[in-house]
């Protein structure tokens, strides 16, 4: 017997700007992701103003997923997928953000994606906003520095709600809420880059600046599920947390609160706001030290409170160590490094694979705030090189995916309230970080590579048939 429920949402995740290319088709708009370079591991990608001819902005095609949907979503319905988490790229509603009239032709795109998710039996799950923000918003307003974004945004919210209310159930307002957090979450989600060109995750850093647009995006959130649940009370609203699950390095009691407040700064302090309706208790004494004056008008605390979302999500890669000692050997990681984990190996990227930490983070999310939870993100970063066979076998892919699985297995067993799980990139896609396709985290391979060049056909790796034996036994045949 299966420990997940029957109506367990097993699937995959992508993001538009990583994977639908056709940038500047149909009225599109251009996003913040669109003026931003290809990178790799260790050449940083960059953030330029005007388009460079000589290079490449590998959201510009990316896999094409804007002309091949069709034969991609029947690729996920034949591995069974129950639901396909997407986004939809604000650029193609609103190409600057400001416009009073959405794009017709951007809407209609969503609906042939949702119709053909329907024939295939698929429930698609919604990023509003996935790292996609309008460029015009980010030059004009700073991005969320500005209040005002919260008006744009809702105007973006009501065109999608109303337009696709009967395809459409599951939404998460902001993908990763939580990098704003960190000075990587300027570009990627607050937008807070006004006129800067240069290396991409090294925008000039004011803490203020990054709080206060945090700040905008909750009261976005809130206000953007206050409003679905007056209106639409068939959708069920989500928020979207980058988990971090930190350890002390140490029994050092003194390692043991740092890991603590690392939580507390990363997870817990977006998790609490959007699950809990407020701040954290720690909240003032880290805006005191932080030197951070949060301005709040009339109304946001209640609004926070009323816009409490109906299941929590969450992105899960690895976890990391926290150390007050300065013999901690660095390591790389999803938005937040921190010291080597003796016992866990770790991706070619340096992320940390750790799945009893999934099961871990799990539980401590579920003893916090008692919702449905969602694993909306996890899965392995890594080079696949084509066999003598001309194919891919993934089996590290496979045994990432099956530890992770069997982990959340344990946590259900637990008494986790566990809806679905979709592993990112369930089609090999562009790099959030580092704007590679050579970092692949797909069950179908794409030919597209980091130069640009590919035929864009797609072939089913090993784990394509080994998620599809996992879906249809209900996550029991994990071998
Ligand atoms: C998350 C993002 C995704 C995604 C993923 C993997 O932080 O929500 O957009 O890309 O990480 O990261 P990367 O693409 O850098 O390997």
């Amino acid at each position: 017997m299966s420990v997940f429920r029957d109506d367990f949402l097993w699937g995959g995740a992508c993001a538009a700007n990583q994977f639908e290319g056709a940038w500047d088709v149909d009225g599109k708009g251009d996003s913040v992701p669109d003026h931003c370079t290809n990178g790799s591991h260790t050449s940083p990608k960059r953030i330029t103003e005007a388009f460079e001819p000589d290079a490449l902005y590998p959201s510009h095609e990316a896999i094409d997923f804007y002309h091949h949907y069709e034969e991609d979503i029947a690729l996920f319905a034949e591995m069974g997928f129950k639901v396909f988490r997407t986004s939809i790229n604000w650029t193609r509603i609103f190409p600057t953000g400001e416009e009073t009239e959405p794009n017709e032709a951007g809407l209609a795109f969503y609906d042939r994606v949702f119709d053909c998710c329907k024939r295939h039996g698929i429930e698609p799950l919604v990023t509003i906003s996935h790292y996609e923000l309008p460029y015009a918003l980010a030059k004009k307003y700073n991005g969320w520095a500005d209040r005002r974004l919260v008006g744009y945004y809702m105007n973006y919210c009501k065109a999608i709600f109303e337009r696709y209310k009967d395809k459409v159930k599951y939404w998460l307002t902001f993908n990763e809420i939580n990098a704003g957090t960190m000075r990587f979450g300027s570009i990627l989600s607050l937008g807070t880059c006004q006129g800067y060109t240069g290396v991409a995750f090294e925008v000039p850093d004011d803490i203020q600046t990054r709080y206060q647009a945090l700040h905008h995006q909750f009261v976005a959130s809130a206000e953007a599920v206050v409003y679905a649940h007056e209106h639409y009370p068939q959708f069920k609203m989500g928020n979207m947390i980058a988990f971090s699950a930190a350890y002390p390095l140490t029994c050092d009691p003194n390692d043991v609160v740092a890991a603590q407040q690392q939580m507390d700064n990363m997870d817990w302090y977006c998790g609490d706001v959007q699950c809990l309706g407020e701040y954290p208790y720690f909240a003032k004494r880290f805006w005191a030290e932080n030197g951070i004056q949060l301005r709040m008008e009339p109304g946001d605390e209640e609004l926070l409170k009323k816009g409490v979302v109906d299941f929590y999500t969450f992105s899960y890669y690895m976890s990391t160590c926290i150390t007050t000692h300065t013999d901690g050997q660095a390591i790389e990681g999803n938005l937040v490094g921190g010291a080597k984990n003796p016992y866990l190996k770790a991706s070619d990227w340096g992320w940390q694979i750790d799945p009893v930490g999934l099961r871990w983070s799990l539980d401590q999310i579920y003893a916090r705030y008692r919702i449905p939870l969602m694993v909306v993100e996890n899965g392995l970063g890594a080079f696949d090189e084509k066999g003598p066979d001309g194919k891919i076998h993934d089996s590290y892919r496979i045994d990432y995916l099956r530890a992770h699985i069997q982990q959340m297995a344990e946590a259900v067993k637990d008494g986790v309230d566990l809806m679905g799980y979709t592993p990112w990139g369930c089609i090999d896609l562009v790099s959030a970080s580092t704007g590679e396709m050579a970092k692949r985290y797909g069950f179908i391979y794409v030919n597209k590579f980091d130069d640009g060049t590919g035929d864009l056909s797609r072939e089913r790796k090993d784990s394509f048939y080994w998620y599809q034996k996992v879906i249809a036994t209900n996550g029991e045949e994990l071998d």
